[in-house]
């Protein structure tokens, strides 16, 4: 991608309003818009990011035994009275009208539609289990819409439901989106602790949320310093095989939000040094709840011997385009972001100090049609312009390879190329540029 033909609009002034880091990063580096309270419009670099976080979740989703569907965002109000939801809900609720003065709403998760659905479909026992999932927009009427993407009003979630026969199978879906979820997070680079959770108005009573730590992170929580340094389960993990093991590693060290925090049982299962309490960001939150929806919603299925069974349902949620937040929060520094290589709106940057001579000019343009067919994203920074504004925009932006390519690196057949993670430089031979880049970005994307 060509700068001039990029939509790239930064600010220059840091906006006001934004207290966090991720959330100033994201307005200056020109990634979203607001339209309103707690709604963003997505522009092209930001809208990148938020499809590649869509993409690894979708991958890990995938991996664990889920199946993509797609549910619209305006639902019927009457199937949340079915539930009793719809005036439990309360204000969070966007309630709207159609023209024929019947009650719809902006979909805040979809445990009943997916309910319905599934009752429709699953007779016999012989269906099950199923686990489905969809990525779509909800609408939460927050009361304090705040930090930009972490929590807006307007925003990207992924959202899974397990339908099972019995509650050790619940256990093993619950236990499928576990492991699913410590993958899906070390795979955008972030470590995420799985913590003991109050279920709030989605119900049960088995939750845990996965939790960066972050100073700026809305969560209170307390946790055993170990779970740290703890590996997550690895590509080669076989998802319908028994994955309690896996579950009872993370769980066996304490680790609780402030709602659920015992301080007798933290003092006396975490040694003092390990203590760590901690502000963190939810990236995700699971939720075992049994028959809270299938009984009052009849999702039943015929068992083997002809009677009907109430199915055990769980609902797995992820915020995608929170952790746009998240991420940057966790990578970033007084110049930018830092964006880890699997998530990178572009693998590298391209940086002519002097477009219009002949030379530079050249070895850009091979080495930008080299990456490019070599699969490597590159954003070619080919404008007029003096360098200093463009390595503050390339550190702004924060592409993991900055590639810079001038005469004078030229006349020794150099080009400088900086990691953004550590800010080091490195000189390479131009020839050897291609392949050097292409090596780089491929250890940047690879995972365990
Ligand atoms: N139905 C369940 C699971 S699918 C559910 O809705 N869970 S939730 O309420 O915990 O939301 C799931 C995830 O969405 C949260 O862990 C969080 O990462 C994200 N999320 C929730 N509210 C917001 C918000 N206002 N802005 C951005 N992300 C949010």
């Amino acid at each position: 991608m060509r700068l001039s033909q990029f939509y790239l609009p930064l600010l220059k002034e840091t906006p006001a309003d934004a207290q966090i880091a991720s959330h100033r990063l994201m307005l200056r580096a020109g990634m979203i818009r607001q339209q309103g309270a707690g709604i963003y419009a997505w522009l092209p670099l930001g809208f990148r990011v938020l499809k590649k976080i869509e993409q690894i979740v979708r991958e890990e989703q995938d991996r664990a035994g889920g199946v993509e569907m797609l549910m619209p965002t305006i639902q019927q109000a009457e199937l949340w009275r079915e539930s009793g939801r719809y005036d439990a809900y309360g204000k969070e609720m966007l309630r709207i009208k159609d023209r024929g003065d019947r009650e719809m709403l902006f979909g805040p998760t979809n445990e009943e539609m997916i309910t319905e659905i599934f009752r429709a479909g699953v007779r016999s026992y012989k269906g099950l289990p199923k686990l489905l999932y969809h990525i779509q927009w909800k609408f939460r009427d927050e009361i304090r819409p705040r930090f930009g993407v972490m929590r807006g009003r307007e925003f990207l979630m992924k959202d899974a439901y397990s339908f099972d026969l019995d509650e050790p199978a619940a256990r093993h879906s619950y236990n499928r989106m576990f492991a699913a979820y410590l993958r899906t997070f070390s795979r955008m680079g972030l470590t995420a602790i799985p913590m003991r959770a109050d279920t709030g108005p989605i119900g049960g009573d088995l939750s845990h949320e996965f939790i960066v730590l972050a100073d700026t992170g809305e969560s209170e929580v307390f946790c055993d310093r170990r779970l740290l340094d703890l590996e997550v389960p690895s590509a080669s993990t076989d998802f319908s095989a028994d994955l309690q093991p896996i579950v009872d590693q993370f769980t066996t060290y304490y680790a609780a939000t402030d709602e659920m925090h015992d301080a007798d049982d933290y003092e006396s299962r975490v040694d003092a040094e390990n203590q760590l309490s901690a502000r963190g960001i939810e990236v995700g939150h699971i939720f075992f709840f049994g028959e809270k929806y299938s009984r009052p919603m009849n999702a039943a299925v015929a068992g083997p011997d002809g009677k009907d069974i109430v199915v055990q349902m769980g609902s797995y949620g992820i915020g995608v385009s929170r952790l746009l937040g998240a991420i940057i929060e966790a990578n970033h520094d007084d110049n930018g972001c830092k964006w880890p290589m699997p998530v990178a709106p572009f693998h590298a940057g391209l940086i002519n100090l002097k477009p219009g001579d002949a030379e530079a000019d050249r070895a850009c343009e091979q080495l930008y049609s080299a990456l490019t067919q070599a699969d490597v994203e590159v954003l070619y920074d080919e404008t007029a312009g003096r360098p200093g504004e463009k390595f503050a925009r390339m550190d702004l932006i924060g592409l993991p390879l900055q590639i810079t390519v001038g005469p004078r690196g030229l006349a020794d057949g150099k080009v400088e190329v900086k990691r953004r993670s550590d800010n080091t430089k490195e000189e390479v031979d131009l020839e050897a540029a291609p392949n050097w880049i292409c090596d780089a970005v491929r250890e940047g994307l690879s995972h365990p």
